[in-house]
């Protein structure tokens, strides 16, 4: 069989983004209270902060809130207002060529507590504007249903994903937006990252953890309610149209073992398992043994229903999507098994460079992924986030010469296309932030991925205006040619 020469001409190429993250505008058009509008200022996470806040926010104005003399704002996420500026933002990614633009839908805008029977229409609306925009030039909206965001009464009344509650009023979202815009969009993921839940409870599954009594009892828990959720998205989306592609999505990082000493080796192996345990589920429809064993080492108990598995099978991806930002080093530890998929590697990886967040900068990390993911489940793979966050300079002529993220993207890039080569079958590349957007990890403006500037600080001042930066003429570039001028 002949091999691939590079992309593949229907190669969907554009940038990501999430709702909570530009939208803005976090009470209008009848948007209830995301948990995401509670991420406090200074504590990326929120662990368990959030039982502090009082919960009626009825101004537009941000509170400030202080404890143990720390100080947070909130609701700190107003965004980069592309409520309002969606269509100038969507005309900048269509001036670079983009064939697909990733955006999250926010529930909280569709049902505003989770709770209602009707969805709220001029929610609705709001998204099917952004899609009759992105139609206007051909770009595919790659939707996810839910990035890191939840109305907050569902963390009120049930504390959001530990209750398996959710997954019924997840399905009826689901169905909502599947229905109303199933001549809109093609591409859909369920949940963003779904394996950060062994991270950050709160963010992925608006969980607090000082409300549970054993946290990774949480997590397993919120995830196994979240695969059935997810399921009976994947089937309600085959219901409603069958051409329709649905996939799941994962924040991969590779774990290198430290040394070919075999103990490493093995934690290595575990570790993978741990970040694979995701994909495995829902590309295959079932839990893998080795979670068994892991949940009877750690005491942790899942409430699985006899229905379960059947809901689990019949609700199987067509694609596995990934985040790719760096890679991690494994050794046989005590504690190994707390740290596998966690951005904390207790050890540096000696050959990598770090961002300016310390982030290891691992393009082959990139393609070893790529051909380990295709290996294991022989599925389209979408890898629909990559970048460099990093403080950017507007110079006075307002250029921003960004060449170190365009060094970063095009590594990445020329190692995808390495993979594509070896037969790795990638439908497309979304690179994250493609304009400047609130950093998710700490909350600031000022960790940028974007090829479009945004003039805002961290403080939320600034005229929002959108500037060029130079990697946006490089990105065009690059997508003109199908990934061949890098
Ligand atoms: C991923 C999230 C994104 C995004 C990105 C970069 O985990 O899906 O929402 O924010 O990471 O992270 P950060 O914003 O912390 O740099």
């Amino acid at each position: 069989m002949k091999a691939n020469q590079g992309f593949k001409p229907e190669f969907l190429w554009g940038g990501a983004t999430a709702a909570n993250q530009i939208e803005g505008a976090y009470l209008d058009g009848g948007k209830g209270l995301s948990t995401s509008d509670f991420a406090a200022y200074k504590d990326p996470y929120a662990k368990g902060k959030v039982n502090n806040f009082t919960f009626d926010v009825t101004s537009h104005e941000l509170q400030e809130y202080t404890n143990n003399s720390e100080k947070y704002l909130f609701p700190k996420r107003w965004g980069i207002d592309f409520y309002n500026r969606y269509k100038e933002d969507i005309a900048l990614f269509a001036e670079m060529g983009f064939k697909c633009f990733r955006l999250s839908i926010s529930w909280a805008r569709i049902f505003p507590t989770g709770l209602e029977q009707e969805p709220n229409e001029e929610g609705l609306s709001f998204y099917d504007a952004v899609f009759d925009e992105c139609a206007k030039y051909g770009i595919e909206p790659l939707v996810t249903m839910s990035h890191y965001e939840m109305p907050i009464e569902l963390t009120k009344k049930y504390n959001g994903w530990v209750s398996r509650k959710l997954i019924h009023l997840f399905e009826k979202y689901a169905r909502c937006i599947l229905e109303r815009y199933k001549n809109k969009v093609n591409y859909w993921i369920t949940f963003n990252e779904m394996n950060m839940n062994l991270n950050s409870l709160y963010t992925g599954a608006g969980v607090l953890e000082d409300l549970v009594d054993d946290s990774l009892q949480a997590a397993y828990q919120a995830s196994h309610n979240q695969f059935l959720a997810s399921a009976l998205a994947v089937k309600a989306a085959k219901e409603i149209n069958p051409q329709i592609q649905i996939g799941c999505m994962i924040n991969q990082i590779e774990a290198y073992a430290h040394t070919c000493k075999p103990e490493d080796q093995l934690q290595a192996v575990k570790s993978n398992q741990l970040n694979m345990f995701y994909p495995d589920v829902q590309a295959r429809g079932y839990y893998p043994t080795y979670i068994f064993n892991y949940f009877e080492e750690n005491n942790i108990q899942i409430e699985f229903k006899p229905e379960d598995e059947l809901i689990l099978k019949e609700g199987i991806v067509d694609f596995v999507a990934i985040s790719y930002y760096m890679s991690h080093v494994a050794e046989a530890r005590e504690d190994a098994s707390k740290l596998a998929g966690t951005f904390d590697s207790p050890i540096k990886n000696e050959f990598l460079e770090l961002s300016q967040w310390d982030w290891p900068i691992d393009p082959i990390g990139l393609r070893i992924s790529l051909i380990k993911l295709y290996d294991r489940f022989q599925k389209p793979l979408f890898v629909c986030e990559n970048g460099l966050g990093a403080k950017d300079v507007l110079t006075k002529e307002k250029k921003v010469h960004d060449d170190y993220r365009i060094d970063y993207l095009s590594k990445h890039i020329q190692q995808m296309k390495e993979a594509v080569k070896e037969g790795v079958d990638l439908m497309g590349y979304t690179p994250w932030g493609c304009i400047d957007l609130i950093s998710c990890g700490t909350s600031q403006m000022s960790k940028r991925y974007g090829f479009i500037y945004i003039d805002q600080n961290d403080e939320g001042n600034g005229s929002l205006e959108r500037i060029r930066k130079d990697s946006f003429y490089w990105y065009k570039d690059v997508i003109a040619s199908n990934g061949n001028t890098l």
